[in-house]
């Protein structure tokens, strides 16, 4: 590399922090020979979410997505683990959870933010700057440019985990016609921890750094149909996304990022009280959520969640509002999965409402719904009953 290019280097890392860029890195615009064969494999045991890009090609050879690429910038961006004094989720008022990955404003538009004022920065120094920038939705995978532009290791739990900044990161690149030196992998590793895959509540980490994603509760989340009763209990009150093989990872202890101000979290947002969500309107929900990521499925999947979590709490007091959304919404998998909490919460007026939808339910999978809970809360008497004639009254 020239002495011009190595100058340029240091100034922009130097720059970094003052476009709003946590850490910034370089990586070769070579094909991505080895991630080919893992994307291939990953897509052959049927363990891809559907939210990649589906042409591997394109993926692993940034020259088939720019013109004579010769480096890939790299940023990262680091935000907040922590709520700080977090409303309390109690009976009669239980609120559901948020992933981190979802707080503040959507991290793609200040990614792109801060990626549009580097590429300005450099263009003032390179006017022949040529440079096409991605997060999230672009063709390459943004893990394996920042592993390789040595903005952190490639850790068990599938997290780019950088050695500062711990996995709490989002990513991004620029692909462009700079003739940068590339960076040095980070070599810092996992060892011998196995946290993230033992806390897996799913086991959805199949191996080191190798997730099933369809039984990743983040994208089971993110999902729009009626859920099995196993990923219904196991998602417990998380509304969109899921961050336990980060929070039980040791290298993000004590690690919470409170300098990019978009980024931090509204309570009443993050941590929302659930029953008044089982009814918000089209446009309630746009104004309260348009502007972070967890917007982009629209509201129905955060409701069914909302519905879950109700079950999961086994908040009798939200019977009536569980009823209402049995009898009265319009989506099936909403009536669906209602009809599941109420047989989680079980009691004379679930039951009775579940006895009268089943006459009335018109949609297949949701009468099937009805009929499980119904099943499930005869189940549930009947071990009370031989439970009672055994002389065991719970105590
Ligand atoms: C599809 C997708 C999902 C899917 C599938 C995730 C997955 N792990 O494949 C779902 C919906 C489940 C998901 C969930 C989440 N996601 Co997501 N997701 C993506 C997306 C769009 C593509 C990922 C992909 O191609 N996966 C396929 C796998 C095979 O490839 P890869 O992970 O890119 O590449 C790595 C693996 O192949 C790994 N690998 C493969 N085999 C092996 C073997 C060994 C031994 C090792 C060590 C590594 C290894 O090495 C590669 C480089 O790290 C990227 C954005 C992008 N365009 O890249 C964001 C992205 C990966 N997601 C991100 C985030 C934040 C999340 C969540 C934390 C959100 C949440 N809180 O709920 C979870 C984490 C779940 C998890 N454990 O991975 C961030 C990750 C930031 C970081 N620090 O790593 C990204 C990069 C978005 C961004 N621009 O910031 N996501
Ligand atoms: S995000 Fe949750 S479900 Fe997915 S791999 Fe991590 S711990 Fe498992
Ligand atoms: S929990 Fe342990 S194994 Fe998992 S990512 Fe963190 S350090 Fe690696």
């Amino acid at each position: 590399m020239s002495d011009k290019w190595e100058k340029l280097k240091a100034e922009m890392q130097a720059a970094a922090k003052s476009l709003g860029i946590d850490k910034i890195g370089i990586a070769s615009a070579d094909p991505f020979v080895s991630l080919k064969q893992i994307l291939l494999r990953h897509r052959e045991l049927g363990r891809e979410s559907g939210f990649e890009e589906p042409d591997i090609e394109k993926r692993t050879n940034p020259a088939l997505l720019f013109d004579n690429p010769q480096s890939i910038i790299a940023i990262a961006i680091a935000y907040p683990s922590k709520l700080k004094d977090p409303p309390k989720s109690e009976p009669g008022a239980r609120r559901g959870i948020m992933s981190r990955s979802a707080w503040g404003e959507d991290y793609h538009k200040v990614l792109r933010d801060r990626l549009a004022k580097l590429e300005a920065w450099l263009r003032e120094r390179v006017p022949e700057l040529r440079a096409e920038s991605m997060v999230d939705t672009g063709a390459l995978s943004d893990r394996a440019v920042a592993e390789r532009a040595g903005i952190g290791w490639s850790a068990k739990n599938c997290s780019i985990i950088s050695p500062e900044l711990g996995s709490w990161i989002y990513l991004g690149e620029m692909i462009t016609n700079l003739p940068f030196a590339p960076d040095e992998p980070v070599t810092e590793s996992c060892g011998t921890c196995t946290k993230c895959i033992d806390a897996c509540p799913t086991d959805a980490l199949v191996g080191p750094g190798q997730l099933n994603s369809s039984r990743c509760i983040s994208f089971v989340t993110q999902t729009k149909g009626m859920l099995s009763d196993e990923f219904m209990r196991k998602i417990g009150n998380r509304l969109y996304g899921c961050d336990t093989c980060q929070t039980v990872c040791p290298v993000n202890r004590g690690k919470s990022w409170t300098h990019q101000p978009e980024l931090q979290p509204e309570h009443e947002l993050v941590k929302p009280l659930l029953v008044p969500l089982l009814t918000i309107g089209n446009k309630e929900f746009q104004s309260r959520y348009g502007r972070t990521s967890s917007a982009w499925r629209g509201k129905k999947p955060i409701q069914r969640n909302a519905v879950i979590a109700l079950g999961n709490f086994k908040e009798a007091s939200a019977v009536p509002d569980l009823i209402r959304v049995l009898e009265q919404d319009t989506r099936p998998v909403l009536r669906g999965t209602a009809a599941w909490s109420l047989g989680r919460i079980g009691g004379e007026q679930a039951s009775a409402a579940l006895q009268a939808a089943s006459d009335k339910e018109s949609d297949e999978e949701a009468l099937q719904m009805i009929h499980n809970a119904l099943f499930a809360l005869s189940e549930g008497k009947r071990t009370e009953q031989s439970a009672i004639e055994a002389g065991d009254h719970g105590e």
